[in-house]
Formats: C-alpha cells, sequence, structure tokens
C-alpha cells in the first residue's frame, strides 16, 4: 500500500502520517484542540455540546484512519463486495457505538472527567441519526455493524436526508409532528464535492446507429440533477475495518442552461431550480409498510439508485475486468422493493451504453441482484404506474416492457395455454391505468429472493409469490431470519448486564459469538449472580421511571411490572388490543372490593411509536392511549395498580433506554402479519421477557428459548382468512369483555366517544379484520399468566437468565453470515488487529 505513494515524496508523507491518539493524554490533547481551532470556543465556556462535539471529533479522526486503510485493504485485495442499497439507515447515535468499537470507551471516560465532564452526559448531547422509519431502518443499520465487525468489503448505499423521521410532540394528547433537521452539526459524515454523479430525469427516447453501425436506444434526457456523496464512516466492533456508508444529496447541476437564465437576468428561477433538484434528497417519507405512490418519492429511488450503480461501475472498471466477471466481483442487495429500478438501470447501462447484447447483460443483472421482501402487506406492495414512470424515466420504461416481454415467453413455454398464469405473474398490472409491479421485477430480476423469518418466508412462497415457485422452483427462495447487533442492543444499552455476562461467560466473547451466552445457563442458581441480575433489571427501570416522570409528570413504581409497547404505531400490530386490554383491567379493578384490590399486582403500561402524519386510525389509537392515561393514572382509587403512559418521539436512542428497563414487552401482530419483528429479539436479549402471538420471529424465539419461557396467545396464520370471511358473511360476535370495554369508551369515560368511533367500528361494524375481538379473550388470559408468573419472583427471575442465555441465533452476525454464503458468495477479508 506504501508503495503507492510516489519514491521521493513517499518518506516525508509517512513521517507526517497521522496516527490518531493512543492514550488518555493523547485523547484529551485533541478533545482540547478541536475546542480551540476546530470548534473555535475558548476553554472557559466549554460547555457539554462543545465537550460532545470535540470528543466527536477526536473519534471521528480515528474513524476515517481507519476508513482510509481498510478501503485502500479492499482494493488491494480485489475481492467481491457486497453493496447494501437501502432507503434507510436508522442509525441512532454514533459517539457511544464508535467509542465501544473501537474499545476506548473507559479511556475517554477518564480523560473526559479529567477534563471536568461525565461521559454521559456528553453522549446524550447527540442527536439521533433518525434517516429510516423502523424495523427495516433499522435492520440496515445492524447489518453495516455486522459486516465490518465480521471484515466483509461492504458498503451501504442510501439518501442524505435533509429531515429524517420526523420529531413526535404530544400535544393534548394528540401527536403533532415537528420537522427534524438534523445537519447543523454532524461530525461523522464526510462530505465528498469531488464524488458526484449527474442524474438524467425525463425527456425522450431516440433510435440511433452507433459507431459499429448498431442501432441503438438513446435517451436524451430533460433534466439533470446532481447527487453528491456524503461519506458516514462505520468502525466494526474490535476489529480495524471501517467500512462506508455512501449516502447521496441532490443539488442543481450548474449546467448552460442554468448560466442562460442567469445570463439572461432571471436570476430568480434559476434559484427556484436549484431548490427544486435539492428537493429530491430533502424529506424521507415517514411512512412504514404502507405505499402511497407519490412521484417525488418515485424520483428519490431514481436518483439514488442511479447514482450508486454508477458509483459501482466506476469502481469496478478500474479492475479492467470483462462484464462477465461483474456478478463475481460484485453483489447488491435490494433491501425491499425500494432499489428495484437498479435492475433496470444496471441492464440500460450494459446495453445502451456499453454494448452488450440483451441476454448477456440479463445474466449479469440476475446474477449480481438479491432481493429481500419485509411484508406481505397488500398496501405495502409497491406499483409504480405506467404513465408516470413513462413521464419520468422513458428509456426504463420500454427496459420493463422488455424484461417482462421475455419473462412471460418463457413462462408461456412452460405453461403452454395457462392464460391465467400469464396474467398473474405479468409484472405489468392491466389495471386502469397500468401498474408496474415492482416486487415482480425484483424476483425476475434478481437470483435469490429471501423472506425475514421462517413463517414469512413461508408465507411468501405460499401466497403473494407462489406462481413464481412454480416458474423458478424454490431453490430461489430461501430464508434469511433477521436478527439484531448485540455490539449496540446489549453492549451498548445494558452496560451494567454486558459487563455481569462477561464476568460469567469467560469475558466478552459473546459480543462477537452471541452463541456463547448459552455459559449462563450454568449460572442460573447461582445467588450472587441472580441477585446482581435482579439488581441490573431494578436500576434500567429505575432510570426509566425517572424519564417518564421528567417528560410526562406521571410518577411510577419501579417495583411493578412493565409492561411495553414501542414501534410503530400501525393497526396490524395492535396497540389497539393493547389498550383495550389495559381498559379491561381498570374496569377489572374498580370492580373490586378494597381488600382484593390490595392482593393485585402493580403495572405500568408503556406505550410508544410514532403514527404516519397520515394515517387517521393511528392517531386515534395514541389520542386513546393518552385519553385513558389520563383518567387512569389520576384515579386515587387505582393507585400504584394501573399506570398508563405514552412517551413522546420513541426513537433509536429511546429505546437504547427503555428496552433495558421492560418486564415483559408486547409483539402482539396479527398472526400472518408482522414479517419477523425485530424489537422482540432486543427485549429477550435485555432479560425482559415477551408476550406474543404465533407470527414472525415470535415462533423462531419461542423455539429457541422453550415455549416455558414467553407468553404465547391467540389464532394461527392458517385461521386468519376464515375468520376473516366469517367476519363478513357469517355471524359477527364480539367477545363480551370487548364489548363492555367498548360500552365504557361510550359511555365518555375517556371522553368524547366520537373520538374513538373509528377504532370500535372497525371491530364491530367493519369485519374486524385484524382479528382483535377474534383474540381478545386469550389474550386477556395470557396477561393474567403473566401476573401469576411475575409473582414469583424467583421463577421469573430464572426464565429471564434461561432465555437470554438461548438467544444467540439472533445476532445479526449469523444473519450477515448466512447472506454472504447463500446469497452473495463473499468472504470476509482477514485482517490484524
Ligand atoms: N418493515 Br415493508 C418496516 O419496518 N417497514 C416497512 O415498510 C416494511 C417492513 C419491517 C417489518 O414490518 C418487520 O416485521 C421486520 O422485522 C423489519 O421490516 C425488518 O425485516
Amino acid at each position: 500500500i506504501e508503495a503507492s505513494i510516489p519514491e521521493p515524496q513517499r518518506e516525508a508523507w509517512l513521517r507526517h502520517q497521522a496516527g490518531g491518539f493512543k492514550d488518555q493524554d493523547g485523547f484529551e490533547r485533541e478533545v482540547v484542540r478541536h475546542v480551540e481551532t476546530t470548534l473555535a470556543r475558548s476553554l472557559y465556556n466549554c460547555d457539554e455540546s462543545a465537550a460532545y462535539s470535540a470528543t466527536a471529533l477526536a473519534f471521528r479522526d480515528r474513524l476515517i484512519l481507519e476508513w482510509n486503510r481498510t478501503q485502500q485493504r479492499q482494493t488491494f485485495a480485489d475481492s467481491k463486495r457486497v453493496y447494501y442499497l437501502s432507503l434507510e439507515f436508522l442509525m441512532g447515535r454514533a459517539l457511544d457505538n464508535a467509542m465501544l468499537n473501537v474499545g476506548q470507551k473507559d479511556l475517554a471516560k477518564a480523560g473526559l472527567s479529567d477534563l471536568g465532564f461525565r461521559i454521559e452526559d456528553v453522549i446524550q448531547q447527540e442527536h439521533d441519526a433518525a434517516l429510516g422509519n423502523g424495523g427495516l431502518g433499522r435492520l440496515a443499520a445492524c447489518f453495516l455493524d455486522s459486516l465490518a465487525s465480521l471484515n466483509y468489503p461492504a458498503w451501504g448505499y442510501g439518501l442524505r436526508y435533509r429531515y429524517g423521521i420526523f420529531k413526535q410532540e404530544i400535544i393534548d394528547g394528540y401527536q403533532v409532528e415537528v420537522p427534524d433537521y438534523w445537519l447543523d452539526f454532524n461530525p461523522w459524515e464526510f462530505p465528498r464535492h469531488d464524488v458526484t454523479v449527474d442524474i438524467q430525469f425525463y425527456g425522450n427516447v431516440e433510435k440511433k446507429t452507433n459507431d459499429a453501425g448498431k442501432t441503438v436506444c438513446h435517451w436524451e434526457a430533460g433534466e439533470t440533477v446532481k447527487a453528491v456523496a456524503y461519506d458516514v464512516p462505520i468502525p466494526g466492533y474490535a476489529t480495524p475495518t471501517t467500512n462506508n456508508l455512501r449516502l447521496w444529496s441532490s443539488k442543481a447541476a450548474s449546467g448552460e442552461f442554468d448560466f442562460q437564465k442567469f445570463n439572461s437576468g432571471d436570476y430568480e428561477s434559476s434559484v427556484a431550480d436549484q431548490q427544486r433538484a435539492e428537493t429530491i434528497s430533502a424529506v424521507l417519507y415517514p411512512n412504514d409498510n404502507l405505499d402511497r405512490g407519490k412521484e417525488l418519492r418515485l424520483k428519490q429511488q431514481y436518483f439514488w439508485v442511479a447514482a450508486s450503480l454508477y458509483d459501482i461501475v466506476r469502481r469496478f472498471k478500474k479492475t479492467n475486468r470483462s462484464w462477465k466477471e461483474f456478478p463475481e466481483q460484485v453483489a447488491i442487495q435490494l433491501n425491499d422493493t425500494h432499489p428495484t429500478l437498479a435492475i433496470v438501470e444496471l441492464q440500460r447501462i450494459l446495453i445502451d451504453l456499453e454494448g452488450l447484447e440483451w441476454d448477456e447483460a440479463w445474466n449479469i443483472v440476475v446474477n449480481t441482484f438479491g432481493y429481500t421482501n419485509h411484508t406481505v402487506l397488500p398496501e405495502a406492495l409497491e406499483k409504480w404506474s405506467v404513465p408516470l414512470i413513462q413521464h419520468l424515466l422513458p428509456r426504463h420504461l420500454q427496459i420493463i416492457y422488455d424484461i417482462n416481454l421475455y419473462f412471460l415467453q418463457t413462462v408461456e413455454r412452460q405453461f403452454p395455454d395457462d392464460r391465467e398464469i400469464l396474467r398473474d405473474v405479468s409484472i405489468i398490472e392491466e389495471s386502469q391505468p397500468k401498474m408496474i409491479r415492482m416486487a415482480f421485477l425484483a424476483i425476475v430480476g434478481s437470483h435469490k429472493v429471501n423472506g425475514v423469518a421462517e413463517l414469512h418466508s413461508d408465507l411468501i412462497k405460499t401466497t403473494i409469490f407462489k406462481d413464481f415457485v412454480r416458474i423458478f422452483g424454490p431453490d430461489k427462495f430461501t430464508n434469511v431470519t433477521n436478527g439484531i447487533t448485540p455490539r449496540r442492543w446489549l453492549h451498548q444499552a445494558n452496560p451494567r448486564l454486558s459487563e455481569l455476562i462477561a464476568s460469567k461467560t469467560g469475558g466478552h466473547g459473546f459480543l462477537t459469538d452471541l452463541t456463547a451466552l448459552n455459559k449462563l445457563e450454568l449460572h442460573v442458581n447461582d445467588k450472587a449472580f441472580r441477585k446482581e441480575w435482579a439488581e441490573i433489571k431494578y436500576a434500567n427501570k429505575v432510570r426509566l421511571a425517572k424519564h417518564i416522570k421528567a417528560t410526562t409528570g406521571v410518577t411510577v413504581n419501579p417495583a411493578a411490572l412493565f409492561d411495553v409497547q414501542v414501534k410503530r404505531i400501525h393497526e396490524y400490530k395492535r396497540q389497539q388490543m393493547n389498550i383495550f386490554g389495559a381498559i379491561h383491567r381498570y374496569l377489572a379493578l374498580k370492580a373490586m372490593t378494597p381488600e382484593e384490590r390490595q392482593k393485585q399486582l402493580p403495572r405500568v403500561s408503556i406505550f410508544g411509536g410514532k403514527a404516519a402524519p397520515g394515517y387517521w386510525m393511528a392517531k386515534q389509537i395514541i389520542h386513546l392511549i393518552n385519553s385513558v392515561g389520563a383518567v387512569v393514572n389520576n384515579d386515587k382509587e387505582i393507585g400504584d395498580l394501573l399506570k398508563v403512559v405514552f412517551l413522546e418521539d420513541y426513537n433509536v436512542s429511546k429505546a437504547e433506554m427503555i428496552i433495558p428497563a421492560s418486564d415483559i414487552s408486547e409483539h402482539i401482530s396479527t398472526a400472518g402479519t408482522e414479517a419477523s419483528g425485530t424489537s422482540n429479539m432486543k427485549f429477550v436479549l435485555n432479560g425482559g421477557l415477551i408476550i406474543g402471538t404465533c407470527d414472525g420471529a415470535n415462533i423462531e424465539i419461542t423455539r429457541e428459548i422453550d415455549e416455558s419461557n414467553i407468553f404465547l396467545f391467540g389464532h394461527l396464520s392458517e385461521e386468519v382468512e376464515e375468520l376473516r370471511h366469517t367476519h363478513l358473511y357469517g355471524e359477527h360476535v364480539v367477545d363480551p369483555k370487548l364489548a363492555a370495554v367498548f360500552a365504557e369508551i361510550e359511555k365518555g369515560t375517556f371522553g368524547n366517544p366520537q373520538d374513538f368511533a373509528g377504532m370500535v367500528s372497525a371491530v364491530r361494524e367493519h369485519g374486524d379484520y385484524y382479528l382483535v375481538s377474534d383474540d381478545f379473550s386469550s389474550y386477556v388470559d395470557s396477561h393474567a399468566a403473566v401476573d401469576e408468573a411475575y409473582r414469583d419472583q424467583e421463577g421469573w427471575v430464572t426464565k429471564c437468565i434461561t432465555s437470554v442465555a438461548r438467544m444467540g441465533f439472533f445476532s445479526s452476525d449469523r444473519c450477515i453470515n448466512e447472506y454472504a454464503e447463500e446469497i452473495w458468495n463473499v468472504e470476509p477479508l482477514k485482517v490484524e488487529a
């Protein structure tokens, strides 16, 4: 690597090479230097925010050195790279993660203390990088951590939104959305103003004859926008590997067109052009599991995909290989269908710009891409209207039609005289207007398609994609059960538990091989260990209780059972069932004699999560939770026995505090609707138990930890279709306990019943699509079982320890190794620490 520096200058460069700080003294020196010079602050008025900035800059300097070395190493090794294309990366904070991954948190703690700061307070200064909605975006972030920690040569590609997911405020019990401008000070990104790509839109397609006398399609675009790269270093845990997350930002391309406008004195409209270009990467769409088909969203998708592919192709071309080797050098994973246009774009590059024949190009494309599906919900499956694509990307539409034509021809040969299958699998839906089914395009253009938990991967094969299994055979479809990074979700979020586990399992090896947790089972009866385990949980609950008090004003008893449901608000996730359950509990308590009441177990029902701004029912659910809280929390008769709180602005850093404080968490989606869920894994890993349905990864968690350690209830996914049918066409009687809850809401106990009429009628009048009534009584029974189990504190602690010991499977490291072997065919790059 050093030999790449020209001889006469090499010695000088190497002599002055920055090393990054090596010890506490060096760290302090860097912090002070950044305060004084980079931040231009005097040492006499350095506050916590400046201390954060300077600490972050000191670590950033270290990371970028490793980043550089990693990139050089990977280039010299010339091995296959993985590119993870995701419209969402829900990274959360970076400083704590960077300190822990490079193994210098203790040093920083001591150094900061020397300078007059508490590291915990400094860490809290950081704004979350919230470039995602929920599970899908957080999964991408966990994957980046695992890819780096396992030394895979891998890049993430995404969009650098100026506004991430909105900040949620609760005002008078209602959600209010506030824009999240997070880029004021962001030490973690490196703008690469020299790495830009011109991206084209609109225009029309002409046929031309090229130099070789061949007819080729030429896309004469109508608008050009510039993509500028911003690089975010991703440090691996306990390894020098520091990978790259490249985020694209949009800018006006300063072409002749603008210049003309400017010269002719039309300054205002050239500024307007500038702003229009910048809107492409301005804001993250705040929908989770929902496709809205907005033009700007399509522009975002193409902008990001085209810039990323240009970058990937540019890098490949530097290796001077022939095109057919492309799939041996490049694996591209599509995180959901959002980047599906990459398939079309690569085919366009190969046939229109590089002059390859269709079949040769298509082989390369298919062998390059893998597609991950994250939902079966029909409203979330992306479709784009043909007229819209025609308008925005005319050449791409032609290619999509050709892909479909060749695909349907092979299907026709395989299933002669079967008109039905042709219609059912066509990438173009023959509706008015015609629509492009992006999932079908993604399947046809990839060599592997995976679901994210076993049940989900089975469901896609037997329902939404069943015809494709007949066409391509079952081997094209596979499962990779989701995972989470134990670095952030145990070591960082729950440091005391992490240290306790380390002390019983022979060190921190479990952080890189999570199956080592199984050694904990040997200690399950160790008294001192159990005591400390329980103390840690209690301390985490005390910390959360303080946060609840500070943010909601509600006093909760840390000795009560903390019952937590934090995730995006969605009818399929059934927060409505949870709050109906809380009302049921309240009514039961009210009906008791004071003596009976005395024997009840105190409980805190904790909710958190954002509703998409346009999702009316989800907002109604938030309002009901807050309205129930307002009544219950002020009922003197009830006191500590029941509190209901809604925590504002749930995000990654709040999750890091909430999850370790949970006793029981709720993962209660209608069976067959939650593809996997990943917070279920985080809660169990942090010594909490779960109540859940037989859905997504709950099923595999049960298999690993044993059914005696989980509270399962509700109908199975096989039963759902028939129940829905009966609701609509047979008789539908609301469960009596639930009917009593509805009656109470309608009496006005929680405010104007009209405010909640939608939630009630969805169950009672509109077919109860999510089976709230069908599952209600088993849900209530299951909660009674939770109470019963929690009374036996010793038994509870045993369940928790046993469960943690058996969670090794759910590391995102296992998950990434499966992708690497089964889908990407890539290997880690050995590095010496
Ligand atoms: N998921 Br589609 C999202 O968070 N957002 C989406 O738009 C879609 C899926 C989630 C699934 O709901 C969740 O079950 C899964 O664990 C997660 O993706 C990661 O696979």
